[in-house]
């Protein structure tokens, strides 16, 4: 049994060989994120909440309807009446309608005055048929978790909501291929998956809420992509329903299949502005049957990247995550958080290391092995090793806690860059200094509180969010497109898992060549040659 590593390194300059990891001297009591806290009806201003959240049309300039897309008639609602039903739509119900029309971060809403629930994918091929013979332009929404406003409608178009397509279709537990359609939720997929033994590939602190349609949609990362790859790997097929209503129906449960183009690719990450996923096959891992986290304390960056590395040479086939954060993350989830501290004293930077495996011994063994070094070589300062399900959650749980606790800031300005493992705490300094040169960071009435850094640094991949005490111009202003330009010096990407939506399709060209963009506007124009599916989005308009 792990014991926790706390203040360690004393001993092992000491006496490696006498080592003892102690138990957990400062018992975590962080309150695991609650599964249930991202359900999207808490978040709009009618259930109790004072914030209004501006319309995304009114906010950001920029925005003109495309006066192409019909306004809805009371003739269009009884034809999508006929098709999913009474009970499978919401009209003309404002305090219904609010939380399709507003996004989990409070910062974009639309304007939508319907919200269609189909229940079969051959409804779905219905609705999309009519509307591009009505030019009238819809929104997929699956959980509604995504960080780009992708999910909401920016003027009034339809919401096509996934959330009563939501069944498992099939499962093989000898080759672990689930077969399951768009609505269901990453966590209960997961769930239903213990039971068997397996596990879903990806996992994120949105899981409660969010669809594996929407992850698919966006091609979502997570906290363990690392170890099981991306969803284009994973993913071995795909039902899609096209703007004109065909279906395309690729859900092969084959692991290999060289025959053809490889179409479905080309609707993962495509934020549902080409198609509407309804169903997906998909590899599942075998559920670990040892899991150990810790958490280590570190000085700088330089030891964050030597504990990635000695962790991928030491740790190699049993690692399952590697994630860090910095002392300004850590105080900003303190300070939404009535949680009692990890560690007795605070570093610059924070990692948490998963293994995961099938031989607890073999797996404790190594993992100890690594500790100690990284103490005896003074690479961590201090640590603590999770020992049981709890800990595991409550070190998770500072992690995942980030996002909701930058949320409850005046404002935060969200970004989601990749680039060289090296580059990713100079990218956090450089923009610190740009921002107190800029005035607007640094003096005592500034409105940024801080710089905060965290992610999947083993994936190369920042989650750069900047918290403000109140809105200021001037702050998006400097950063924007600043830190994009930054990024491509770093031949690096301006988002690296949530997309582009409304928030980064008008800087795509920091990441890709006009060739390449033209092709994309090729492509789309194709499948949707009426522009209907999630406009205004995705792409850059000129
Ligand atoms: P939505 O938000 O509903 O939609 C997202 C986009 O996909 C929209 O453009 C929408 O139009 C489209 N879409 C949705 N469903 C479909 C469908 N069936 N067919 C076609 N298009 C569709 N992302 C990561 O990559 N890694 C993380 O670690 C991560 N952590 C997060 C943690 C928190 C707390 C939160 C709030 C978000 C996080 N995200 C993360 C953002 C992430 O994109 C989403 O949570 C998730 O993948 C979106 O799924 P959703 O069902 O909520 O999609
Ligand atoms: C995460 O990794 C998510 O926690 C959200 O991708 C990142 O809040 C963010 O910026
Ligand atoms: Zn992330």
């Amino acid at each position: 049994m792990f014991r926790a590593t706390s203040r360690l390194h004393t001993v092992c300059q000491a006496a490696r060989s006498t080592l003892a990891l102690r138990p957990v001297k400062y018992a975590p009591a962080y309150k695991a994120v609650s599964l249930t806290m991202f359900n999207t009806s808490r978040l709009y201003a009618t259930s109790g909440s004072t914030k209004v959240v501006p319309l995304t049309a009114e906010k950001y300039p920029g925005f003109n309807r495309n006066e192409q897309f019909k306004k809805l008639e009371d003739s269009d609602v009884d034809h999508f009446k006929a098709i999913v039903g009474e009970t499978g739509l919401i009209y003309n119900n404002e305090d219904d309608l609010a939380a399709f029309n507003t996004d989990w971060m409070n910062k974009y809403r639309g304007q939508s005055q319907l919200v269609l629930k189909p229940k079969t994918t051959q409804q779905v091929a219905d609705i999309l048929k009519y509307c591009t013979e009505q030019s009238i332009a819809v929104v997929p929404q699956g959980g509604n978790t995504g960080l780009v406003g992708g999910s909401i409608p920016v003027f009034d178009e339809v919401v096509l909501s996934l959330q009563s397509m939501n069944s498992i279709r099939s499962f093989d537990d000898v080759s672990g291929i689930l077969t399951a359609d768009a609505g269901c939720i990453l966590e209960g997929l997961d769930n239903w998956l213990n039971e068997k033994g397996y596990m879903m590939p990806l996992d994120l602190g949105a899981k409660g809420s969010c669809h594996i349609g929407g992850n698919l949609a966006t091609n979502a990362g997570g906290l363990r992509l690392l170890r099981y790859g991306s969803l284009h790997g994973t993913v071995l097929g795909l039902e899609v329903v096209l703007p004109d209503g065909s279906i395309l129906d690729s859900m092969s449960t084959l692991r290999k299949d060289n025959t053809g183009y490889d179409l479905k690719q080309l609707f993962i990450g495509s934020e549902g502005t080409i198609g509407v996923i309804t169903g997906v096959s998909i590899l599942t891992p075998r559920r670990p049957k040892a899991v150990n986290v810790a958490l280590l304390g570190l000085n700088t960056y330089e030891d964050v990247q030597k504990a990635f590395k000695q962790s991928r040479s030491e740790l190699s086939e049993i690692l399952s995550a590697f994630e860090f954060w910095d002392n300004n993350a850590l105080q900003i989830y303190k300070k939404h958080s009535d949680a009692k501290p990890l560690m007795e004293n605070e570093y610059p930077f924070y990692v948490l290391i998963e293994t995961s495996g099938s031989n607890k011994d073999h797996d404790d063994e190594k993992l100890t092995n690594y500790l100690e070094n990284m103490m005896v070589d003074e690479v961590a300062q201090d640590g603590v090793v999770a020992q049981d399900e709890t800990q595991i959650k409550n070190i998770w749980g500072v992690r995942e806690g980030f996002t909701e606790a930058l949320g409850k800031e005046a404002a935060v300005y969200k970004y989601d860059v990749s680039m060289p493992v090296n580059k990713i705490n100079d990218c956090l300094e450089d923009m610190r200094q740009h921002l107190k040169d800029g005035g607007v960071f640094g003096q005592p009435d500034s409105p940024i509180i801080d710089v905060v850094g965290y992610g999947h640094v083993g994936d190369g991949n920042l989650h750069l969010n900047i918290a403000a005490n109140r809105v200021d111009k001037r702050v998006p202003a400097l950063i924007e497109p600043y830190l994009f330009e930054w990024v491509a010096k770093q031949n690096g990407s301006i988002s690296a898992e949530h997309g582009l939506g409304v928030a980064k399709n008008q800087f795509l060209s920091y990441s890709k060549s006009d060739g390449m963009i033209k092709m994309m506007k090729t492509m789309k124009n194709l499948l949707d040659p009426k522009g209907v599916l999630n406009p205004y989005k995705y792409l850059p308009s000129q």
